[in-house]
């Protein structure tokens, strides 16, 4: 494998296609994967792996899974794009704004960076506002305007605010401090007239995973109200992840703008946008806010998005993956207590994070405080019992439909190595 990573370095930034692939957190070369089925991925050596990154979350229903398959092999003989409107995105439309509950209409992109990008153009353009505010270790993708405390692999790699951001755009973000309504409330009592949106991620999952305290989120709703501002939910990694219609749906909070990605296309790019009708009648061609794609609404990946969503919303889906979920995180717990590890494992559903900590992560300062080095080493000895969560301590763990019991007790058999590990110091 590590021929494959030089080789890669001399043609690719870093030798991967997305920083938080390359391990520099845990100071390993990456894993370069050849194949993947269920609730399992093959490295190029041959080693197998039950599967927690999932690809950072698109494959709720394990790799490979055969209605996905013959979606894409029946997709491909009819040519893969055309840039011209089709069947198979407005059904994909339709299915978006019956499960999501505040989706009136909606916009398909290729990720979630371009949702997000375009989410924000059209609250700036809705409201004749430019600020926005986001929240310290959220991550909304790589747009210039976000990359300021951004978390995921922004944070892992120590850039939270990248060099090439012009200081002018950089000006318009304002960040607040996560699950704290009153840093919200400072930054629109000082410009009350000048905020577009409040952007945020209703969990946290770019700095492990944070919960939304109680009231948190309807606090936002209620401030937005107060002084204009749009509520963004940035559903990227939450939607059709946490509940059929996200955590919108699990918390009854109803954002003006939601941004979704990763499960919307099954693994295959899509990105979307989308809320309130009057917002959305602004967006080109129906409105003057401009924003286009070649490849939005792409056929192939669209095959896959609503083959993908149709199984999520069958009857007992999420009932059946909450099992699942539940199981992992007792697996997990019961390993580190026989360790003699502790840890906090924060969970909504099928997304996850176990922290290396002995008090309560409950913000984004917390989170900093926990323990990175025996992160590490729990890390270094899960890949080595064959289990592969995404290697940083501020990503997420993802459960699949695929995740059943053989793969559970091979994790908790990893996991009581790996805890141990940990302890070595
Ligand atoms: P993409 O542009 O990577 O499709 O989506 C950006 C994005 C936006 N909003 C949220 C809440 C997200 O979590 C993401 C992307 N998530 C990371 C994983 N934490 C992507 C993984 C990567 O960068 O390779």
């Amino acid at each position: 494998m590590n021929e494959l990573f030089e080789r890669a370095k001399r043609v690719i930034p870093g030798g991967v296609n997305s920083p938080v692939r390359a391990y520099k957190s845990v100071g390993l070369e990456p894993i370069f994967i050849a194949g993947a089925r269920g609730a399992w991925v093959t490295d190029v050596d041959g080693k197998d792996y039950v599967d927690y990154v999932l690809s950072y979350g698109p494959a709720i229903l394990g790799h490979a899974h055969p209605a996905l398959n013959e979606a894409l092999m029946a997709a491909i003989p009819r040519g893969v794009s055309y840039g011209a409107p089709t069947l198979g995105e407005v059904e994909i439309a339709e299915q978006i704004c019956a499960m999501v509950p505040s989706v009136e209409m909606v916009r398909l992109v290729n990720s979630g960076t371009e949702a997000t990008m375009s989410a924000l153009r059209l609250a700036r353009a809705a409201t004749g506002r430019d600020r926005f505010i986001k929240f310290d270790g959220n991550y909304h993708g790589h747009g210039d305007g976000f990359l300021v405390k951004a978390g995921s692999g922004a944070l892992t790699l120590g850039h939270p605010d990248s060099p090439g951001v012009p200081k002018s755009w950089a000006e318009l973000t304002s960040v607040a401090d996560y699950n704290d309504l009153a840093s919200v409330r400072a930054l629109l009592e000082k410009r009350p007239e000048d905020y577009a949106a409040i952007i945020v991620e209703p969990i946290a999952g770019n700095i492990g995973l944070v919960k939304p305290a109680a009231g948190f989120l309807d606090g936002l709703r209620a401030l937005c109200d107060e002084f204009g501002a749009l509520l963004i939910f940035d559903e990227v990694m939450t939607g059709f992840r946490v509940a059929p219609g996200g955590a919108q749906e699990r918390f009854g909070v109803r954002p003006d703008l939601t941004t979704l990605g990763k499960v919307i296309g099954g693994g295959l790019p899509v990105g979307a946008y989308g809320g309130r009708r009057d917002l959305m009648e602004m967006v080109a061609p129906a409105g003057p806010m401009y924003q286009a794609g070649t490849l939005s609404g792409n056929p192939l990946a669209v095959s896959a998005g609503l083959t993908a969503l149709r199984l999520l919303a069958a009857p007992g889906f999420f009932e059946d993956l909450e099992r699942r979920s539940a199981a992992v995180e007792e697996a997990l717990t019961s390993a580190a207590a026989e360790a003699g590890c502790p840890i906090v494992l924060n969970r909504v559903g099928s997304m996850f994070c176990p922290y290396f900590s002995e008090t309560p992560v409950t913000t984004f300062a917390e989170v900093m405080k926990t323990d990175r080095q025996r992160h590490r080493r729990f890390f270094m000895s899960l890949l080595e019992g064959g289990v592969m969560p995404a290697p940083s301590p501020f990503e997420a763990w993802f459960v699949s439909s695929a995740h059943g019991e053989a793969e559970i007790e091979h994790t908790r058999v990893a996991a009581r190595r790996a805890f141990r590990a940990a302890l070595e110091d």
